[in-house]
């Protein structure tokens, strides 16, 4: 029997990412486990939540990006259980959330290979689906938006070139496993169909067990 695969759904807030995780985990059900980072509920997980809450709760640039980073080494294990039993992941946020908030950031030293080294080892998604938006100010009038640290247009923007960078310089190095979708304008219906046509052939192909790939050094 194959393993899982590992499919990862990112992009700014709002744009519909936890919607159309949903969507996909009970489309996959029941051999499928649904996971979101920051994954909330673990003790470092509560650091991060009260970080994202909390504009009094001080910490440095550094330590909140190794806690993001430490949040998915917790999970490492049960992960590679799912995969291995032969659960699909359906992940909502990973590690190019991790180096693209941080980096927006614009602290000294903090640049796009900094912030992925404390990743470097982690488990790769078979498939990464990239929802884009061409227009950032429109999702800073949807409700909801403004009541976590990161949601201000201003750094929104900025997230949105760190993402485009970072996932364009690795589809230009030949990476296969990361797709751009944009969703300006479209629908829920719409962007599960788009998102529909590239996950079925993922899910497909058949991959050995112990056949896993790596976030590496670049
Ligand atoms: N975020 C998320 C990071 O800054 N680094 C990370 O590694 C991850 C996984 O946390 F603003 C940011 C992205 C977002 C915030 O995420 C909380 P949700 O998806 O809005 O809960
Ligand atoms: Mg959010």
């Amino acid at each position: 029997m194959g393993r899982g695969k590992l499919i990862l759904i990112e992009g700014l807030d709002r744009t519909g990412k936890t919607t159309q995780c949903n969507i996909l985990y009970q489309k996959l059900l029941p051999d499928c486990k649904l996971l979101k980072f920051p994954e909330r509920s673990t003790r470092i997980g509560g650091l991060i939540d009260q970080y994202l809450t909390d504009d009094s709760f001080r910490l440095s640039d550094q330590a909140i990006h190794l806690l993001f980073s430490a949040n998915r080494w917790e999970m490492i294990n049960s992960m590679k259980e799912a995969l291995l039993e032969g659960k699909n992941i359906i992940m909502d946020r990973y590690v190019y959330s991790g180096v693209a908030y941080s980096a927006a950031k614009g602290t000294n030293g903090m640049d796009l290979n900094w912030c992925l080294q404390p990743d470097i080892g982690l488990l790769k998604p078979d498939l990464t689906l990239f929802l884009s938006i061409q227009d950032v100010a429109s999702n800073a009038v949807k409700d909801g938006f403004g009541e976590e640290r990161y949601e201000t247009l201003k750094f929104q923007k900025k997230v949105k070139q760190t993402f485009v960078t970072l996932l364009e310089n690795e589809i230009k190095k030949g990476d296969e496993s990361i797709k751009i979708i944009d969703v300006s304008g479209k629908d829920i219906q719409e962007v599960e169909a788009l998102i529909w046509e590239i996950v079925e052939p993922t899910l497909t192909t058949e991959i050995d067990h112990d056949n896993f790939s790596f976030f590496q050094h670049k």
